[in-house]
């Protein structure tokens, strides 16, 4: 059959509804159609290159319904897809170069995790194609895509401390934040209605203060054994665990397991409901900074990613001196276990190691000249980031105290500009948290976040300059039918023509 007999790709490469839109495209008028391809091939011996070409295999397969072959570089590129680690490539170490010619598909980058991105980018283009190709899709469309993100940390929050969630449900979310690049996962681990992760050397914080929930249902913990397999499902979608303990407030939990965390010595009740502030650690008791470290400790040893969050929000009965004082134990012992802290963005009145990650969450006004220049910044804006924020009047899940929060809203402004006084190169990145106050099953967390959290991750990946909400919104359209495959059940706004 001649190159022009096959049935013509269903877009030209640079009008893909790609999300993160990419740096840069540039189409040819090759086409690749798809039964040409037959192997797979990594260029650079690396165990996670390998890994990654298998799982690549398998959408293949899954999609195109035909199987390739693993090969390595004594094999030539003709007709297949080749993974290649170059390190001069680029600086930037999730850069990626996807080229797309008329018998070979490439895909380069200074490391595997580039490499990973740029198999999204391919993965993304094969199923958009395919769900508006129909019975048509055979063919991929020529060219050339040169990508890299915009800021290092694209993050998304899941609070499994209000309302628990299962290890299957996590890893749900984990399979739908990599396909929009998302790379940090930061799980709130404990709160006033629930401590969520096993503690070995403390049972009854999970054993009592794990067994209930808002509203009071029974509530659930992961056993460390659990965590070391979210950790590893994620690792290997190159998204990085963040743990949250959140400290001295929002620890009724705990509180409420052991009688000497409790100044008066008295255990208090568990609490379902869903006020906040009203609960604080005894920082002047011994057996508190045992317990800090204990926990710090356990959970360090089984989170391989460099940061631990220590909270520090809205500590509401903890005098600031006391809290300044807690924080200056607990940022020693969070550097003893090599770990970076990162906190609530409250925790600036503490001596807080420059290394510290803030994360910007109330409204802006309370923001400005607080921040020390020299601080790293992670926005979560409640206005424009929470997911848990009502889409508009009529949403029957969520909360409205930051506002409400459409698609647009969500989509339509700029890290850099959104706080008044803050560098630049302060920023690192973004972070949307879904707190689960009114969050119950992944139902309800796949409403709320989807489709707001991609256009989240495009913010994280793709410069302001190239950003244009109607070109988003157009995009974004092509979405629906994507996540209807998968069976998540997004939020179909009307600010959107869903195809
Ligand atoms: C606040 C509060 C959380 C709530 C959330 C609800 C922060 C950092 N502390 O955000 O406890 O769940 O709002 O939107």
């Amino acid at each position: 059959m001649s190159a022009c007999s096959y049935p013509q790709p269903i877009y030209s490469l640079d009008k893909v509804p790609l999300i993160p839109l990419p740096s840069m495209v540039v189409p040819s008028a090759e086409v690749m159609p798809l039964d040409k391809i037959q192997s797979i091939r990594t260029v650079g011996a690396d165990e996670k290159l390998i890994s990654i070409a298998l799982n690549f295999k398998s959408f293949w397969k899954k999609h195109t319904e035909q199987e390739l072959l693993l090969l390595d570089d004594t094999a030539d590129g003709d007709h297949a897809i080749t993974l290649i680690i170059d390190n001069d490539f680029s600086p930037q170490q999730e850069a990626y170069k996807l080229e797309i010619a008329s018998d070979e598909i490439s895909v380069k980058g200074k490391t595997v995790e580039g490499i990973y991105r740029g198999l999204k980018t391919l993965e993304q283009l094969v199923v958009l194609s395919k769900l508006q190709g129909k019975s048509n899709f055979l063919s991929l469309p020529g060219g050339e895509i040169t990508d890299q993100p915009c800021y290092a940390y694209r993050g998304a929050m899941l609070d499994v401390a209000r309302h628990f969630f299962s290890v299957a449900d996590v890893k749900r979310y984990i399979d739908l934040l990599s396909t929009y690049k998302i790379n940090f996962l930061h799980f709130h681990l404990s709160d006033d209605q629930g401590w969520r992760i096993e503690i070995k050397s403390w049972p009854k914080l999970t054993k009592t203060g794990g067994q209930t929930q808002v509203g009071g249902g029974e509530g659930g913990f992961y056993t460390q054994e659990d965590f070391r397999e979210i950790v590893k499902y994620a690792t290997d979608r190159f998204i990085t665990i963040v743990p949250e303990i959140d400290l001295p407030g929002h620890t009724n939990a705990a509180l409420a397991s052991y009688a000497e965390l409790n100044c008066d010595g008295k255990a208090t009740a568990l609490y379902t409901g869903i006020k906040v502030g009203f609960s604080t650690l005894c920082v002047d008791k011994e057996v508190t900074y045992d317990f800090v470290e204990d926990v710090i400790r356990e959970i360090s040893e089984i989170s391989p990613g460099p940061y631990f969050h220590i909270g520090g929000d809205e500590s509401l009965v903890t005098l600031e001196e006391d809290f300044n004082r807690f924080m200056d134990r607990t940022l020693a012992i969070v550097k003893k276990y090599n770990k970076t802290p990162m906190g609530w963005y409250e925790l600036i009145t503490a001596n807080i190691p420059e290394e510290t990650l803030l994360q910007y969450w109330a409204k802006t006004e309370d923001f400005s000249n607080v921040i020390p220049k020299k601080s790293k910044i992670l926005i979560s804006s409640a206005s424009y980031n929470y997911l848990d924020m009502k889409y508009d009047s009529i949403t029957p899940l969520g909360l409205f105290w930051a506002g409400y929060l459409s698609v647009k809203k969500a989509y339509d402004w700029d890290p850099k500009t959104l706080v008044p006084d803050l560098d630049a190169e302060q920023i690192v990145g973004l972070e949307a948290p879904l707190w689960s106050e009114t969050i119950e099953d992944f139902d309800d967390i796949a409403y709320m976040a989807f489709p707001r959290i991609i256009g989240h991750a495009e913010i994280g990946w793709t410069n302001a300059s190239l950003r244009k909400w109607e070109d988003y919104a157009n995009r974004l359209g092509f979405h629906g039918p994507l996540l209807e495959a998968l069976e998540v059940k997004y939020y179909a706004t009307t600010e959107i023509d869903w195809k």
